[in-house]
């Protein structure tokens, strides 16, 4: 039952007494819900204060930077670095896994893409920021990046921001999904969406098609079989791909269907990065119900060798998600 009085830190608090989830993880996920109010707000006024386009940088994966993607980096980080309770950042935009001073002792990793989606940003389109929290795995001191590098199967909590129509936060910490939407009368995220199931299946699937060609024989395969309007035996899916990999999981969520990256000749590892944009999604909808695979492993599952790891993806309904990887194995 959605109950519109329920703000995010009262939910926090309750999921902490109730189900003994550490205090420190409430308080992390506060600071994440206060980062979304504050992109929220600057994301909305871009145009306005001068923050669209390009800033003439390369990130660490090769992609061009824009002013908002590194301002959202800013505010991501910030929003964690004086708390104490995260030993450091690993996120798109910084090409190392980042210490943070005020927490050498901490015992949280924060791995972040601070604004997904980045080429929608100056047509006015979703975008979104997803987060993923790690439990240290070393004690004393963090000096490297190797306590970056853990599986999905080690978050403790994950989630991501839609910048849409409305602001949506939606959460895990591995028992249930919740959703919040941004009341921004009130600057406050309410829950709207309790315990989200994402169904077995849809009637949608988003990929960027303009790859077709590049990709595997049997994922055109796919595509021709979930767009086959006259079959008669099964029925057929509509295309929604928004540029927006947050949008078009969230979706995918909420609606049931799939989405996918896939690999290419060119780009083995397709284009996803594995340990801020795949692992913490999979999280999300698996908690949900829901299926992520690379196609021939569960995301989750995948070793972590480098931050800025990519990997293909494959995420959503359960029927969807095993029909791809039948599909890509078999061709059927
Ligand atoms: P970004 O994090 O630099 O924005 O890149 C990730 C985005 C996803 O949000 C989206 O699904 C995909 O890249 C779109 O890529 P393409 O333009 O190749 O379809
Ligand atoms: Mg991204």
């Amino acid at each position: 039952m959605n109950n519109l009085t329920t703000t995010f830190n009262a939910h926090l608090w309750r999921q902490h007494r109730l189900s003994k989830q550490p205090i420190e993880i409430s308080i992390l996920l506060t600071q994440m819900g206060f980062a979304a109010k504050v992109l929220s707000r600057e994301i909305s006024r871009a145009a306005l204060v001068g923050r669209l386009g390009l800033v003439g940088e390369k990130n660490a994966t090769g992609d061009a930077q824009k002013k908002l993607d590194v301002f959202s980096n800013q505010v991501v980080v910030e929003a964690f670095s004086d708390i104490g309770l995260v030993a450091a950042i690993a996120s798109e935009e910084l090409d190392q896994v980042q210490l943070i001073e005020c927490g050498q002792d901490a015992q949280y990793i924060l791995c972040t893409d601070p604004l997904d989606g980045s080429s929608n940003i100056d047509t006015g389109s979703a975008v979104g920021t997803i987060f993923g929290i790690y439990r240290r795995s070393s004690t004393g001191y963090c000096s490297t990046e190797a306590d970056a590098l853990q599986p999905g199967t080690e978050l403790v909590a994950a989630g991501y921001v839609l910048y849409g129509t409305s602001t949506m936060l939606v959460y895990t910490t591995g028992d249930q999904v919740d959703g919040f939407t941004l009341d921004p009368t009130l600057g406050e995220f309410l829950l709207s969406h309790e315990n989200i199931r994402c169904p077995d299946q849809g009637k949608t699937y988003s990929a960027n098609l303009s790859y077709y060609q590049e990709w595997h024989p049997h994922l055109q395969k796919l595509v021709d079989y979930l767009g086959d309007h006259k079959s008669t035996s099964h029925a057929a899916h509509t295309l929604r791909y928004s540029g927006a990999l947050v949008a078009d999981v969230h979706r995918c969520l909420l609606e049931g269907g799939l989405y996918f990256y896939p690999s290419t000749e060119e780009q083995p590892l397709g284009k996803l990065r594995l340990l801020y944009e795949c692992a913490p999604l999979a999280f999300v909808v698996e908690q949900a119900g829901g299926l992520a695979t690379s196609g021939t492993e569960r995301i989750m599952d995948i070793e972590v060798t480098s931050i800025h790891q990519r990997s293909p993806l494959a995420i959503g309904s359960a029927a969807a998600v095993k029909l791809y990887e039948n599909f890509l194995e078999q061709g059927m």
